[in-house]
């Protein structure tokens, strides 16, 4: 062991000035006391005194990036899934253990507090979270870095269960004021929209004036976001949408009550809601205008630091700014961009361009076809007249200078590397953009990155080598270890150094103790721990009795086709089956623990859920099968949920059909957390077992060679269900009325779609799965063997910080330093 040195600095408080922060913020904050006060104003007291920390450090931090004109990334996304802020406040601050002492004098449970905080879902899965992770780590790591995102009135929505059916309903993250939030009104810019683009002829030259037929006020909203040390705290800033008049007098003068407020309400929508689809092209013209309305707001706060810093002297702009796109969606920067150079600054379209690709960079997170963004020329055109111009003049000049150049007369390359497509009335494609635009493109896992060149974008890989690199995905172990698993890091720190949460890599010190048997009692003690707590938390939620001796086999993420949670029910509904043939079937106990949100629109996500939720409510209520599976499907699935079940999570479940899942993330926390992954070769898990060792891991299915040699083979789903008899007969069941007595084929649609489509290949990868499943059972009740893979891959998985990941971003795409903020 070695020395121990904590990266979190202890605050010079003590409980004692702690408990009188919180009372006093309790009594002139909140304007209540100790007697009267409702767990609500606790919580909001306990923020109001960390708050006085964390203002202190934005103050510091920009102070610092101020006077130092410092390089800076500036990291656009249209989602950033925070979930709760107060407990990861607390240990970054290294202030949890305070105040938790503090509270527990005052007579409360810190945890019971903190359940008060809504999460704040401003995102739909892991492309949202993980770009919460990434600010989590560029203030850790001291970057200069700022988040741009919308404020969104309303979250991810909540789901409920009725009938066994997914029910929406709207999110209140902030109805009554969120404490982490300051409002910048000295910020606000204004945003401009639709009208027409006149040419204007001057001096002998002519120039574009852009004539918006209405704009809208941008607000900005700053959420702090604290390093872990509490040094440097950047922001994550949130523009809210306004009209631009917030009542029009002459209209409500003249009796127009109702009319005064169509502005505003057309205005306000742009920031209501989150567009709930994930990994689908939402294709409305309000999604184009939220993006469009971020974009345009983030870069003209780009600008007016700039301003005031160089005035009109873009010579230093590219040196100081990084625009990193996360994903498409803010595509349209690139084109604003360049509007605001050429016509606001008079900068040449040559050079504009030049510091346009030298600034932003473009990371893309998946290659299904249905989520690669593509926008009706006709809509841009209407609603951003003067962007389509340039998007026009960027194609224009790409396929000239760039494509003929290389390819000359080649009008198959021009028409595939095109933004413009022709087909469909015409399309912009912004993949395409974001390339061109981008002077570096990177994919989220190797895999994915290579497929990136090979299959997406193959033409231009060979036009611009270099431009193509991966950046293996990652996340913060402050939160998805140190906050959510206090148990384990108690354990863990009692053999490594306290700052493991930085240096994750500092847990290969566990390894060694893999094969100790106290060690690996301690270690399946805390998982047992854990597995408690939640058989708790799904007692409160769905009313199921399960034993903490089962397996808890895990399965939380998105409700797609591709990631086939109806792969994991079919094992199931043939588990089940086998018992009921043979009740002495040999099995561990297990249960099947799914948390998952459909898209709205998303039929078949939705009977998946039903179905298993039917399947769960047969099983779960068999007295034949003696407890031995338990089914559950946990409603409003969310990040403040995650924390409290990957600590208890045994298996984790990353099936996705090979070459279909860019990265994933979740199988990063379960794995770092203990939980042996059951998985296709397929995004991250590929990294995970090359990190973990394929003896700790259970691998199974095709792979991304063997899906496309299936596929070109003519891919006959019917072939497996005619050739497997247990695979034959749980499809067939669920055509029955079995598990929807009375109601036969309410579950049908799912068997057919498998039986006639299956478009994810769960039939082909069916029998292998069954199996991999089998080497879990056996492997669970060798507790020795099991412990040690468990503790194995808790030791294994440095690579997978996401300091790491933002390490490789400002290494080789943003070219950008560490400024330690100044001390106080
Ligand atoms: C995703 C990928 O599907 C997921 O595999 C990846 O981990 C994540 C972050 O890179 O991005 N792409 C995507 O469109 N969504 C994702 O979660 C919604």
């Amino acid at each position: 062991m070695s020395g121990k040195k904590s990266a979190a600095p202890k605050p010079d408080m003590t409980v004692k000035q702690f408990k009188e922060t919180v009372i006093k913020h309790l009594r002139s904050t909140l304007g209540t006391y100790e007697e009267k006060a409702s767990k609500q104003a606790w919580n909001q007291a306990i923020a109001a005194s960390v708050n006085e920390f964390i203002f202190d450090g934005v103050s510091r931090t920009r102070k610092t990036h101020a006077g130092k004109d410092a390089r800076a990334v500036h990291y656009l996304s249209l989602e950033f899934l925070m979930g709760r802020l107060m407990s990861n406040n607390l240990q970054n601050l290294g202030l949890y253990e305070l105040a938790d002492k503090a509270m527990k004098e005052l007579g409360f449970e810190l945890a019971d507090i903190l359940e008060e905080e809504p999460d704040m879902a401003l995102g739909n899965g892991g492309l949202g979270r993980l770009a919460a992770c990434f600010i989590d780590s560029m203030a850790t790591l001291a970057l200069p870095a700022i988040g741009y995102g919308i404020h969104y009135e309303h979250g991810l929505f909540r789901q409920e269960f009725f009938k066994g059916r997914q029910v929406e309903r709207p999110d209140q993250w902030r109805e009554f004021g969120s404490p982490w939030e300051i409002c910048r009104p000295e910020s606000e810019q204004v945003v401009k929209l639709y009208g027409y683009v006149e040419t204007v002829y001057e001096n002998g030259g002519s120039h574009k004036v852009w004539h918006p037929g209405r704009t809208m006020r941008a607000i900005p909203w700053d959420i702090p976001i604290v390093g872990y040390g509490g040094h440097n705290v950047n922001v994550l800033r949130l523009w809210e949408s306004r009209a631009d008049k917030f009542f029009d007098w002459d209209v409500f003068n003249s009796g127009g009550y109702v009319d005064a407020y169509t502005e505003s309400v057309q205005a306000e929508t742009v920031s209501k809601v989150l567009y709930p689809n994930d990994e689908t092209d939402a294709g409305k013209e309000l999604r184009l205008i939220q993006q469009y309305f971020f974009s345009a707001a983030s870069i003209a706060d780009v600008m007016r630091r700039f301003r005031n810093a160089h005035g009109n002297d873009f010579s230093k702009f590219t040196a100081l700014n990084a625009l990193q796109l996360n994903d498409t969606h803010p595509a349209i920067a690139i084109p604003e961009l360049m509007r605001v150079l050429v016509d606001e600054e008079g900068i040449s379209w040559a050079e504009a361009w030049k510091m346009t690709r030298e600034t932003f960079s473009y990371t893309n997170h998946t290659l299904l076809p249905e989520a690669l963004e593509k926008w009706p020329l006709r809509m841009i055109q209407h609603v951003l007249p003067r962007h389509m111009e340039i998007i026009f003049e960027i194609n224009a000049r790409f396929l000239k200078d760039e494509v003929e150049t290389k390819w000359p007369g080649n009008d198959g390359i021009k028409r595939k590397l095109s933004i413009i497509e022709e087909a469909n009335g015409q399309m912009v494609r912004m993949g395409n953009l974001s390339v061109v635009g981008s002077h570096a493109v990177n994919g989220v896992a190797q895999i994915h990155s290579d497929l990136v060149k090979k299959d997406l974008f193959p033409e231009m890989n060979e036009l611009w080598p270099g431009k193509f690199l991966n950046v293996t995905n990652g996340i913060t172990p402050r939160r998805w270890m140190k906050a959510c698993n206090p148990r384990l890091s108690t354990l863990i720190e009692k053999h490594v150094d306290a700052d493991w949460p930085r240096y994750l890599e500092k847990l290969t010190a566990l390894k060694p103790l893999a094969d100790d048997s106290k060690f690996q009692k301690e270690y399946m003690a805390v998982k047992h721990a854990n597995k408690e707590d939640f058989v708790k938390v799904i007692k409160e939620l769905t009313d199921v009795d399960v034993s903490a001796d089962a397996i808890f086999d895990v399965q939380i993420k998105r409700l797609h086709e591709y990631k086939r949670q109806h792969l994991n029910l079919l094992y199931i509904m043939a588990l089940y089956r086998r018992l009921l043939i043979n009740p002495d079937y040999d099995m561990h106990p297990r249960v099947f623990i799914f948390g998952a949100k459909a898209a709205p629109g998303y039929y078949l996500a939705k009977e998946i859920i039903f179905a298993i939720n039917k399947v769960a409510e047969k099983v779960n209520n068999d007295p034949r099968i003696k407890d031995k599976i338990k089914v559950v499907f946990l409603p409003n699935y969310r990040v403040s949920l995650a924390e409290k079940l990957i600590p208890a999570a045994d298996v984790s479940q990353q099936i996705s059909l090979a070459g279909k899942e860019a990265s994933g993330t979740g199988n990063m926390k379960l794995a770092l957390n203990g939980a042996i992954t059951l998985g296709t070769l397929d995004g991250a898990n590929i990294e995970i077992a090359e990190e973990a060792g394929e003896e700790n891991v259970v691998i199974f299915g095709m792979d991304v060679d063997e899906v496309v040699e299936t596929r070109e083979q003519g891919y006959n789903p019917g072939h497996y269900y005619q050739n497997n008899e247990e695979l034959k007969a749980v499809l067939d069941w669920l055509d029955s009325d079995f598990f929807t007595p009375g109601e036969p084929g309410l579950l049908s649609a799912v068997k057919h779609n498998l039986v006639d489509h299956d478009p994810y290949m769960v039939l082909a990868d069916y029998q292998s799965y069954s199996d991999a499943q089998s080497k879990i059972d056996a492997l669970y009740r060798d507790k020795k063997a099991w412990a040690r893979a468990a503790i194995i891959n808790t030791a294994s998985l440095a690579k997978f910080n996401s300091d790491r990941s933002i390490q490789d971003y400002a290494d080789t795409i943003w070219n950008l330093k560490p400024i330690k903020a100044a001390a106080k």
